[in-house]
């Protein structure tokens, strides 16, 4: 079972993310949790304020500390967890290190996870401090919030987890699991607005199916992530009648 744990200032969000759809089964069959925990309720300021001008200067205001960290005492007080033992907390900020499949398989393993969403300008470096055991990003661009983000995270977490996708859904053999994007895919009919699907995927042959699909997946990776191809290639080896998108007959 692993459960996670959001905290935010907009717990809606998280509902909305991730009430549906193939995490809201996993709810429901009770293989994962996602409890969305709402910070302002840990102020003990009379008027609910949470955040406050930054020292710094500008314009932006900051999430102050003693809310993020009541919060994540709460938290970790329910979970029960050993004396001295602190769950994995994430600090959703365009200033971590970027998320990547690899996170999410190591992310899979733990049973308890929180994620820490900032809004505004941020959060007091001293509750980050204090709480954060890691820094995630999504990717090169800002958001006006850590839930979507957070959200995101925890499905990609959550589609690792044992159970969680059934067998058609099934996480083998997908873009980034080994390195290549995905091949095309077709269904019926076999020819629809003058497009054909591919001869190859009529004729029944299943070897020169395996070879059509590798080939494929190699081509639309040279193309849209070439840095990715070429880590490919470095560190696999390929039937020697394989066709390269950039040269016109396989080496070696
Ligand atoms: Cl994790 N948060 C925000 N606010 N913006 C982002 C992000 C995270 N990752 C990319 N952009």
């Amino acid at each position: 079972m692993t459960n996670f744990y959001v905290m935010t200032l907009f717990p809606e969000m998280i509902e909305a993310c991730l009430g549906g759809s193939i995490i809201g089964r996993a709810r429901e069959k009770g293989i994962i949790s996602v409890n969305a925990v709402n910070i302002r309720d840990y102020t003990l300021d009379k008027h609910k304020k949470v955040d406050d001008y930054c020292y710094s200067g500008g314009a932006g205001m900051l999430m102050q500390p003693d809310p993020v960290c009541r919060c994540h005492e709460a938290i970790c007080s329910e979970m029960g967890l050993p004396d001295g033992v602190k769950p994995r907390t994430v600090y959703v900020t365009p200033q971590g290190t970027r998320f990547t499949e690899q996170m999410a398989v190591d992310f899979s393993k733990e049973e308890y996870l929180i994620f820490l969403c900032g809004h505004y300008e941020g959060i007091d470096e001293r509750a980050l401090e204090l709480v954060a055991t890691d820094y995630v990003s999504i990717g090169d661009y800002v958001l006006t919030g850590g839930e979507m983000p957070a959200c995101i995270m925890i499905d990609a977490i959550s589609r690792l987890i044992p159970g969680v996708l059934n067998n058609e859904e099934s996480a083998v053999g997908e873009s980034f699991t080994d390195g290549l994007l995905e091949y095309p895919q077709y269904t019926r009919p076999p020819e629809y607005r003058g497009l054909r699907v591919p001869e190859i995927l009529l004729s029944g042959d299943h070897a020169k199916i395996e070879q059509w699909k590798l080939e494929q997946a190699l081509k639309r990776t040279y193309e849209r992530r070439p840095e990715m191809y070429e880590e490919y290639l470095r560190t696999h080896k390929l039937p020697k009648k394989t066709i390269l998108p950039d040269k016109k007959e396989g080496k070696l």
